[in-house]
């Protein structure tokens, strides 16, 4: 049996990704840039035996079925093809925290499972070719490969490989995100939802033409570490995602009374003289973007929001990791080569 062990954190995307390009892989309508956060992880075990005789996928303790398990065999399917082998798989994946809380979980599990399977597999990838892979489990996964500020760039017709790199290291720029959850419905997944927003929104054209520009000006102000131009980008990015789901037909409401509530409240907080800026994904939750020395006051104040349930604060945090491996010599690959 070979098997390897590995974690990734989730990210929160400072320029969004929203949209595919009509194409056979999954390719971003638009390029993204994110931070990848510490204080959470998903860690991905998988083994591949031959005396294994179908594939089996346990989730948050729990044997998957259905949509969730069918969709990691199709990537671990796509393992098999990369690798030239055809053994069953054992997958378990977990998180330390709520998955139900809605936090980018699939880029965090895609990632670690990117990197479990294909050690597992006996691939010898780089971390470019490992964030190819995980974007064929979810497009947000291929930036949790990386650590810190990590950019994807659009994909174009008939590409093969697309990779995340990374913009800069997690101690580049010493910010804090702090996640607020809110009360909220379950929202409409974002495979589901950004394929109606695609189809159906007049406004998607628009949002891929203008998306690309947002992205630079986050991306310089990453670079130059402009707080202030940062925080505007972002916050223009997450409201050009959201405006482009709202006319969607039928709408696409991902904004919570919550998180709008927060909105206000970091627009308030600018106003007294502290750095924090919005951002919210396909959820009901909020995020704030602030300085390391504000966060106990951008924090304090999240709290006093009505909806908001719980505040996280995550700091920059690392690529994904390698925990273990063991591969040996007398089953299967006896080549793979011992882990970094
Ligand atoms: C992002 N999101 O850039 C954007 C912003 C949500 C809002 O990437 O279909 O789970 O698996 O590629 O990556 C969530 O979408 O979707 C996402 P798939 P994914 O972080």
């Amino acid at each position: 049996m070979n098997k390897a062990t590995a974690t990734a954190h989730p990210n929160i995307a400072l320029a969004k990704y929203w949209g595919k390009r009509p194409a056979e892989t999954p390719l971003p309508a638009v390029p993204s840039l994110s931070l990848t956060l510490h204080g959470m992880s998903t860690t991905a075990e998988v083994a591949f035996s031959d005396e294994f005789t179908r594939d089996e996928v346990h989730l948050d303790g729990q044997v998957a079925q259905g949509a969730a398990a069918e969709r990691v065999v199709a990537f671990i399917d796509e393992v098999r093809r990369r690798a030239g082998i055809k053994a069953r798989a054992r997958v378990t994946s977990k998180n330390d925290f709520p998955t139900a809380a809605g936090l980018a979980s699939s880029a965090s599990a895609f990632a670690a499972l990117a990197l479990a399977a294909s050690k597992a597999a006996g691939l010898e990838l780089s971390p470019s070719e490992v964030s190819d892979l995980a974007r064929m489990g979810s497009i947000s996964a291929a930036r949790s490969v990386f650590g810190g500020f990590v950019e994807l760039d659009a994909g174009h017709d008939e590409q093969e490989f697309l990779a995340a790199s990374q913009l800069a290291p997690a101690n580049h720029w010493d910010l804090r995100m702090l996640i607020a959850i809110t009360e909220g419905k379950k929202a409409e997944s974002s495979r589901a939802g950004m394929e109606r927003v695609s189809e159906t929104s007049p406004y998607f054209p628009a949002w891929v033409g203008s998306a690309p520009q947002v992205m630079m000006l986050a991306r310089d102000a990453v670079l130059r570490k402009d707080f202030q131009a940062l925080g505007e980008a972002m916050e223009q990015s997450a409201a050009m995602m959201h405006a482009v789901c709202l006319a969607a037909r039928p709408a696409l409401v991902y904004l919570s009374s919550g998180s709008v509530a927060v909105l206000h409240e970091l627009a308030q907080l600018r106003k007294e003289g502290t750095a924090a800026y919005f951002t919210a994904d396909a959820g009901p939750h909020a995020k704030a973007l602030t300085l390391a020395g504000d966060q106990d006051r951008v924090v304090e104040r999240l709290r006093s929001v009505p909806g908001v349930v719980e505040v996280r604060v995550c700091r920059p945090g690392a690529g994904a990791q390698l925990a273990s491996t063991s591969t040996p010599p007398s089953v299967g690959r006896s080549s793979a080569a011992p882990s970094p």
